[in-house]
Parts: C-alpha cells; structure tokens; sequence
C-alpha cells in the first residue's frame, strides 16, 4: 500500500431535464479539477440521478458522459442514493462503460478495495489494498414492517450493519489501510440547505454511532448542505450537493477531497461555480424601478424577493410585474407578508396603558361629572383589587340580594300581577 491515498468525494449530483445546465456546469467544473488532481480515487456517495429518466434523455447521457470522464482519471464507484431519485437499476448500466479506469457500483451492502486495477469487492482487504471501503446504500423500509414497528427493525437492522462495519474496519486497521464507510441518509442533528436542524430517533444515521464505527471518514450524500463533523481526527462528513438546487440555499456548493497521510485524514472543500442565490428584501411594496435595475444582475441566478406591506398596501403589488422582471433568472420566488392594520377608534386611550388611565382619559373626553367620575373609579379599583372571578360574581350577588331586601311593600313583583 502507499502512504498517502486522495479521494474526491462528491455527492448529489441530481441530473434530470429541470436544472440540467446548472448540474451540467457545475459537473464539469469538478471533473476539470478532478482531472488536474488526479486523486487515487472517485466515490459517488448517492443521487447521481434526479428521477426515473428515459434512456434517450439528454439528462441520462449526460450523466453516463460525465461517469465515463471521471472513470478516466481514477476508479470510480458509485452508491445507490434514495429510490425516487436512482431508481433500483438505473446505475447498473454504469459498470459496463469503457474508460481508462472500472466502474463500481454499490447498490447493496457491501466492501470494496481499491487496489492496483481500481475498485474491488473484497469480504477483507489485503496488504496491497491502499484503501477500504464500506458501502451502506438505502433499503426499503417496507421490507421491514413485515412484523411490527418499522422503526424498531430498522434500528435493529442498522445495528447489524454498523456492527459488521466495525469488524471490516477493525481488520483494515490491521494492515494500516485507511478507511472509509459511505452510505446515503440523514444524520440525527445534521442541518439542511434551508438550514432546518433535522431532529429525530427515526432518521438513518446517529453521529455517535458513526463515529464508533471508527472509520477514518464517513462519507455522506442525501443532505445537500455541506457539513462535517470531526472527533479524534476522524470525520463524518456530507459533501453536499453539486450544484444549487433549492431557492433558499445559500452555501457554497462542491466537493470534498479526502486525503490520508499515514494514517492521518484531511479534507479540503473544492467548490463548483453553482449560480447565485440572491435575495432582495422590502419593507414596504417593492421598488419596481430599483428591481428593474437590479434585474440585470441576476441573469441565471435563483432569485428571492421579500417584502412586508399592510393590508391596504397589498393591492398596490403586481406580482406578476416583479416575476416578469425576472425573466432571465433561473427561478424568482415572490413572499410577501402582510401585516394587519390594528384599528382603534380612540388612538389616545389606545396607546395609554392600566385601566384607571384609560378611564381618567375618557372620562375627560366625554364630560363626565366627578362624582360619577369617582364613583366609576372605585368600581373600577374594586374589580382590579378582587382577584378572582368568584369574589367579584359573590359580591354582586350579595349586593343583588341587599337591593332586593329594600324593597318597598308596595312594590310587587310582576308574577303576582294577574290580568283580568
Ligand atoms: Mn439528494
């Protein structure tokens, strides 16, 4: 084995007809590296498809192009990512291609070597290996509900797999050969491109248990921001996606070169030239002469536009205008927040706080004498005083009662009025 082993990790490639001169561009930006580099190795960490294409489709030619440049710089192997995006079977064609390195691909539990030819299934590595890796590609979920919960089996089968992850990695460490586990799924914790924090018992993946595996590098795809956690000068990492995907991702976007020097793992993030993500934000209806400027900055860019307006407002906003503006973009996504206007027919009283104040105000206003003023405030201050709603029912009634008591005799009550 040599000392010192590089590996570009990319992930999340997503080629499809939708954003195909956005992944094509940046695709070819990281094979024009990758091919200056010439790392010892290439691994696909999942979702090299978008979804389920034709065989005559541009975006499909385009990716089987884009594996056989790549193949012709270093031994690729590629992971089945999430079903709906590398549709089961999709990948398989891949390995038939003919470059100057193989093709590999993962689409089950399995390990691999990189030896002197390329990539290698291997149940163990040997000393010629120069790097090992274990490849964990998705299931279907379904297959575990045969019996009970869904989630238990699934832990129950994750367990497994890490286990034998372990004992691969364990005998790897043996030889010295560096170690690599990849797999396609979400890490309890990790953040996305919209930068919502995932949190749940349920996803694929806990850090802990990653790092227990003691793999020099776990390399992820499925989360399409970049991110990486380090322990002990090991790492867990997602590489993220390519290219800018998603309005509301505002990472820079690339790849990870993965590096190991005796035994010791280092990476370096090379970004591709994904378009911009731009955004604009108005506090009042937007300025459409300002937009109409701005516009021409953002050709091919994915475009935001924000603005808060109160409800009267709201009618004076031509979305359709501003999208129109926008034409050249790649995408412009238009969010207004309406605020409602809170009406209040006495402003001052309104804006004054505590209940004696407000009543002081409006009894000023409407001329009320000071005696009722008085008798009004002493009310108000027993009511502010009682507190609860028991007291203050309890002393009504009582004063009710007294009321009644006083009555004079030749008051009747109406019941004992007959009409004749
Ligand atoms: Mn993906």
């Amino acid at each position: 084995m040599t000392n010192s082993v590089r590996m570009a990790h990319l992930s999340d490639i997503h080629f499809g007809p939708a954003a195909l001169a956005e992944v094509q561009r940046c695709a070819d930006a990281a094979l024009e590296r990758i091919a200056a580099e010439s790392p010892n190795a290439v691994l696909i960490s999942g979702d090299l498809f978008d979804h389920r294409l034709d065989a005559h489709a541009p975006a499909f030619r385009a990716a089987v192009q884009w594996i056989q440049k790549l193949a012709n710089c270093a031994p690729v192997l590629v992971l089945q990512g999430t079903f709906s995006h590398d549709v089961p079977g999709t990948l398989d064609i891949l390995s038939a291609l003919h470059a100057r390195f193989s093709v590999a691909v993962a689409t089950e539990e399995s390990t691999w070597a990189l030896g002197l030819r390329g990539w290698e299934r291997t149940a163990q590595p040997q000393s010629d290996h120069s790097l090992a890796v274990f490849a964990w590609p998705p299931i279907n979920r379904g297959l575990l509900a045969a019996t009970g919960d869904v989630n238990v089996a699934y832990r129950a089968y994750a367990s497994d797999v890490l286990q034998r992850a372990q004992v691969f990695a364990a005998h790897a460490r043996t030889m010295s050969i560096p170690t690599v586990l990849t797999s396609h799924g979400t890490v309890n914790g990790c953040v996305t491109e919209n930068g919502q924090t995932l949190v749940s018992p349920d996803h694929e993946l806990a850090i802990g248990e990653l790092f227990e595996t003691g793999y020099d590098v776990v390399a992820l795809g499925h989360i399409h921001k970049h991110q990486v956690w380090e322990k002990e000068g090991r790492y867990v990492a997602y590489a993220g996606s390519l290219a800018r995907l998603h309005s509301g991702d505002y990472d820079p976007k690339g790849w990870i070169q993965w590096r190991f020097d005796s035994g010791v793992a280092t990476l370096e993030f090379h970004t591709t030239p994904a378009r911009d993500m731009i955004e604009f934000s108005f506090d009042g209806p937007p300025d459409m002469l300002k937009l109409q400027e701005l516009a021409s900055d953002c050709e091919n860019a994915i475009v935001r536009i924000r603005y808060t307006v109160d409800a009267e407002q709201s009618g004076s906003v031509d979305r359709k205008a501003i999208s129109a503006l926008f034409a050249n973009a790649a995408a412009c996504k238009v969010e207004g927040t309406i605020v409602p206007r809170l009406t209040a027919r006495a402003p001052h009283i309104a804006a004054t706080s505590g209940a004696p104040a407000k009543l002081a105000i409006w009894a000023d206003t409407q001329e009320v004498p000071s005696s009722q003023v008085d008798a009004l405030t002493r009310c108000l201050q027993e009511l502010l005083a009682n507190p609860s709603e028991d007291e203050i029912a309890t002393s009504i009634l009582t004063r009710i009662d007294s009321l009644t008591m006083e009555q004079t005799p030749n008051e009747t009550s109406s019941s004992n009025v007959v009409g004749v």
